[in-house]
């Protein structure tokens, strides 16, 4: 109908989620799995009110100056760090990302990329269909323990709870986090979870997951000063951001036995993955999968949808960043 405010979903989604959205909008859609180059995009928000976006399109002063019809960003992720949000705000455009729906998938993961880092499980799966599976022998692929020991958290947001929940009740790990922020008591006591510096945390921990959201500051908060900090036994999980960890550094830490392992989802530059990486056997590497369960990818679409449907009718947003 002439009536309805246009959007444009920006990747191809579900199609039952975006037939929920034609109810409200004229929807424009791509069916690519590419990001649209920032010129193309620009293209397709040509009189567009709203976009549904998946967080890796740059949403900045220059797009939105070239689109002035657009009222309403909605993400289906809760990193917004592609997103300038002085800049929609200054021009009065509403942004929504997608928190909480991914919580615990995305702590699931991260919990099991550092188990499968700590025990070698790619490791010894790779050991295993290269046919070097001969005998048993008593350090065959021997590794860390989790249970017992002590995980360290930076960033203890929603997601960093999660994951700290899991190692103190599931599996009787000793909590400590560093966070710009401490936790109310009320959250801290029921883990045993202590908030300590990030130096202290570098030091202390066996197992390191690293869960803050990408912002300029946070570039390389984890470098070759921080990573010699850490105990020669201890793993590195990376479910948050590319560039929050120097990934070169990494890499050399890594070959030079100065860590034992490492989990990494996210990296700098992905898709590329650093060379240096990809040709260590101590590190587990899955391609930013963490909130990729079939619920939880629905769940994050849908509320993505929710937030663009509020802000065309002019309601209330579940979950506005501004
Ligand atoms: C996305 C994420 O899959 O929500 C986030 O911030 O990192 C993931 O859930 C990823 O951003 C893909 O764009």
């Amino acid at each position: 109908s002439p009536t309805k405010p246009a959007v444009f979903v920006a990747r191809r989604i579900f199609p039952d989620i975006v037939e929920r959205l034609r109810a409200h909008a004229d929807v424009d859609e791509t069916d690519s799995d590419e990001p649209l180059p920032p010129e193309q995009l620009i293209r397709r928000l040509q009189g567009k009110t709203g976009v549904f976006a998946t967080g890796t399109e740059r949403i900045d002063a220059a797009l939105l100056d070239a689109c002035p019809d657009l009222r309403a960003v909605c993400l289906m992720t809760v990193g917004y760090n592609n997103v300038d949000l002085a800049a929609c705000t200054a021009r009065g455009v509403r942004v929504s990302n997608a928190p909480d729906v991914l919580t615990e998938t995305t702590a699931d993961f991260g919990f099991a990329l550092m188990l499968a880092a700590a025990r070698r499980i790619s490791d010894a799966e790779r050991y295993l269909r290269e046919g070097r599976w001969q005998q048993w022998h008593v350090d065959l692929l021997v590794g860390a323990d989790i249970h017992g020991r002590t995980l360290g958290i930076l960033g203890m947001g929603r997601i960093g709870q999660a994951i700290a929940r899991r190692g103190a009740l599931g599996f009787g790990m000793r909590v400590i986090y560093h966070n710009r922020s401490r936790l109310a008591p009320a959250l801290e006591q029921p883990l045993g979870a202590r908030w300590v510096s990030k130096d202290e945390l570098l030091r202390e921990a066996d197992h390191l997951v690293i869960v803050v959201p990408y912002s300029p500051e946070a570039h390389h908060l984890v470098d070759a000063d921080a990573l010699a900090l850490m105990k020669p036994t201890a793993t590195l999980t990376n479910i948050a951001r590319g560039g929050i960890v120097d990934d070169a550094a990494l890499a050399a830490a890594l070959q030079a036995g100065r860590l034992a392992a490492a989990g990494l989802d996210v990296f700098e530059g992905e898709p590329e993955v650093h060379p240096d990486l990809l040709a260590c056997r101590n590190v587990v590497l899955t391609p930013h999968i963490a909130s990729a369960s079939i619920p939880t990818r629905r769940a994050m679409c849908d509320l993505a949808v929710d937030n663009l449907i509020a802000a065309l009718t002019g309601g209330a947003m579940k979950t506005p960043l501004n």
